[in-house]
């Protein structure tokens, strides 16, 4: 049986329900029973995300990728949330959203292809509800909130603003409103939308005006902010002086902040929310407070900018530890079951290596062919002078090659 925090809890301490020593703890303004969670599941979705990542790594060391972006430290963040969706649920993302990518089913080579150059999207974002990455920050937010106007458009669903909903109160909690167990296959209810940002991108216009949107209109769209505490170089402390989820009220939506190395408060904030939006109770803001344990993407040097301190720190908060030590106090997990996942970790990242190496060299002509629907007689001309200029390459490095 969980036990409820000892501490004192300021309104805006991040909601916690897994200790960073794997205690399982309760939280009265997020009510959630950990049964409805599977952990050995979530515990091998966070280890195999983290591989991923891990390995993409490599490969960008080894010039194989031209940029990988890491995700090493929000792995509950993404994870937690990703496990709320259901299949209908639709996902807009950043470009660090990995580990939602995996759950959603997407193939992880897809998303090497993108940072290996021999792709111009990745995916067909119908084939698992999951969006293309988003390189401009917040735009994604806006792309959010029209596809859910087209679900309520769609499907003329009664929403929060027809009912004449409340929305005056930061830290509503959804899950109080809504006493139907969210986590139920069967609800009959329309399907959401999640949309993921970073702290940085709530400093763009467009997110301000997706927030304003979402709430006036009563969409069913979930904000899912991973506050890592840093937009690339720039700390949160110079973009706001108050916590993400505490900026939500002044736009009139709920705002949530959870420890965002959490897995299980990250699952129940999402699931909750995403229930509110799928009845018709609008959008809320979920701040997942976490870190992010590697440079901004590969090309970038953190120790230029952050105190080695602070890294040591938010190791000790390790989000993947904290699940095997819940796992391993419980019973709930044996030694053998580690060792399976480590060997399936194992497995994957050498498929995940000899693929990204066998991604099919993009055709030079498509960037000219699908700029317009139609290709114009300029683009026509540049292709001819481009394929011009490959040829020339080729025979140059044909002649090279006879002298050798
Ligand atoms: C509109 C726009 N402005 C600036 C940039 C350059 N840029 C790339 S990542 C980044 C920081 C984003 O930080 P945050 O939103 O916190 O996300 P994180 O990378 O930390 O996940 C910036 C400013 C951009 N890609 N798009």
């Amino acid at each position: 049986m969980p036990r409820t925090s000892a501490k004192t809890k300021d309104r805006h301490d991040p909601i916690q329900l897994l200790t960073p020593q794997g205690e399982a703890v309760t939280d009265a303004r997020l009510p959630f029973d950990p049964s409805g969670a599977d952990l050995p599941a979530l515990y091998r979705d966070m280890v195999l995300a983290r591989r991923l990542d891990t390995e993409a790594i490599a490969l960008q060391r080894q010039g194989e990728l031209g940029l990988w972006p890491s995700l090493f430290g929000q792995e509950a963040a993404q994870i937690g949330a990703a496990r709320a969706l259901r299949p209908a649920d639709m996902v807009f993302p950043t470009y660090r959203e990995h580990g939602v990518a995996w759950c959603r089913g997407l193939d992880p080579a897809s998303l090497l292809g993108l940072f290996r150059g021999t792709t111009l999207g990745g995916w067909d974002p119908r084939d698992v509800n999951f969006n293309l990455y988003t390189l401009v920050i917040g735009a994604q937010t806006l792309h959010a909130v029209g596809y859910a106007m087209g679900i309520v458009r769609d499907t003329g669903r009664i929403t929060g603003t027809d009912r004449g909903r409340d929305t005056g109160s930061d830290f509503a909690d959804p899950a109080v409103e809504h006493p139907v167990d969210p986590a139920d296959p069967t609800d009959p209810t329309d399907p959401a939308v999640l949309a993921f940002l970073g702290d940085g991108a709530l400093s763009e216009g467009e997110t301000n005006e997706a927030f304003i949107w979402a709430t006036t209109q009563s969409l069913p769209v979930v904000f899912f902010c991973q506050n890592n505490q840093w937009a690339i170089s720039a700390p949160y402390s110079v973009q706001s002086t108050v916590p993400v989820a505490q900026r939500a009220a002044g736009f009139g939506l709920p705002g949530i902040r959870v420890d965002g190395n959490d897995v299980l408060a990250c699952l129940a904030a999402t699931r909750s929310a995403l229930h509110t939006a799928r009845t018709g109770g609008g959008p809320t803001l979920i701040e997942a407070f976490t870190y992010r344990r590697n440079a901004h993407t590969t090309a970038d040097d953190a120790s230029r900018y952050r105190e080695t301190a602070e890294e040591k720190e938010w190791a000790a908060k390790d989000p993947i530890s904290r699940v095997r030590d819940h796992l391993v106090n419980t019973g709930a997990a044996d030694p053998a079951y580690f060792a399976g996942i480590e060997a399936e970790a194992q497995t994957f990242a050498e498929g995940l290596r000899s693929r990204c190496r066998a991604l099919p060299e993009p055709d030079p002509a498509l960037p000219f062919e699908h700029t317009y629907a139609e290709m114009t007689p300029e683009l026509r001309r540049q292709l001819a002078e481009h394929r011009a200029y490959l040829t020339s390459l080729r025979e140059m490095s044909d002649l090279s090659g006879e002298r050798a």
